[in-house]
């Protein structure tokens, strides 16, 4: 058997880490909604249409433009996006504070036995930086912001996933060849963009994501509470 080159792990956030679309992102864009007097309400099925389209802002304006009659779009819609988006991030703060969002099983392990093996450890997401900070700092402590070497989160890149942007700027950052890594991811989108960055990719799965088309994954799992990592360098060592 030939030995593991694998040198880095790259966690996607959202669906990954923790369930933090349905009742996270979901309640913190209709808190916004209503904040604005807007009549607006992401139900759990619209939402996962919706999730198609990644980044928060991206979302809103993508439901403006495909859910809503042309009588009905607000004027001034770039101002009104940064602010609702402003305060969806403030109430999805909030919830994570009050415990309303967790780390996914196995997760908390399978960092802890990475950095145990002496692999070093990166994030590449959609989401905005401060969600990414406060859920790490909540659950693994405020020091384990620093056992990633690379956050790749948000407006940092101009094209999301599906573009492979984000694992690109990991990878630069990290100075680490794409086959040196593995990235771990919940959606089709997540896997497509991992993939263009040329990263095997492991895919768990959620409620929302259990359907979409993982081809191309190098594992497809609906949990990582039993993966272990010897299990992950045992797979990464045959490809
Ligand atoms: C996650 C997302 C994010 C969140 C919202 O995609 O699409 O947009 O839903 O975050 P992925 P913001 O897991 O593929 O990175 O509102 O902060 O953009
Ligand atoms: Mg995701």
């Amino acid at each position: 058997m030939k030995t593991s080159n694998l040198q880095a792990l790259i966690f996607d956030v959202d669906g990954t880490l923790a369930e933090t679309e349905r009742d996270g992102h979901r309640i913190a864009f209709n808190t916004a909604f209503a904040d604005f007097g807007l009549t607006w309400h992401w139900d759990v099925g619209l939402y996962g249409k919706l999730l198609s389209i990644t980044g928060g802002k991206e979302r809103i304006r993508h439901f403006v433009a495909h859910d809503l009659p042309p009588s009905e779009h607000p004027k001034s819609l770039d101002s009104l996006v940064v602010a609702l988006h402003a305060a969806k991030t403030a109430h999805y703060l909030r919830l994570l504070e009050n415990g309303k969002i967790a780390l996914r099983p196995g997760i908390a392990r399978l960092l802890n036995e990475a950095r145990a093996a002496g692999l070093r450890l990166a994030i590449a997401t959609t989401t905005t930086p401060e969600n990414v900070s406060a859920l790490l700092s909540l659950y693994l402590g405020q020091e384990s912001l620093g056992w990633f070497e690379a956050i790749g989160a948000g407006d940092i890149v101009p094209h999301k996933k599906p573009a492979p942007d984000i694992y690109e700027w990991v990878l630069k950052t990290l100075n680490l060849p794409a086959e040196a890594c593995l990235a771990f991811e919940d959606s089709a989108n997540g896997l497509r963009s991992a993939r263009a960055a040329g990263i095997p990719t492991w895919v768990t799965t959620n409620a929302y994501t259990a359907h979409e088309d993982f081809s191309g994954a190098l594992s497809v799992t609906h949990t990582l509470e039993n993966v272990r990592l010897d299990d992950l360098l045992k797979m990464f060592s045959n490809i």
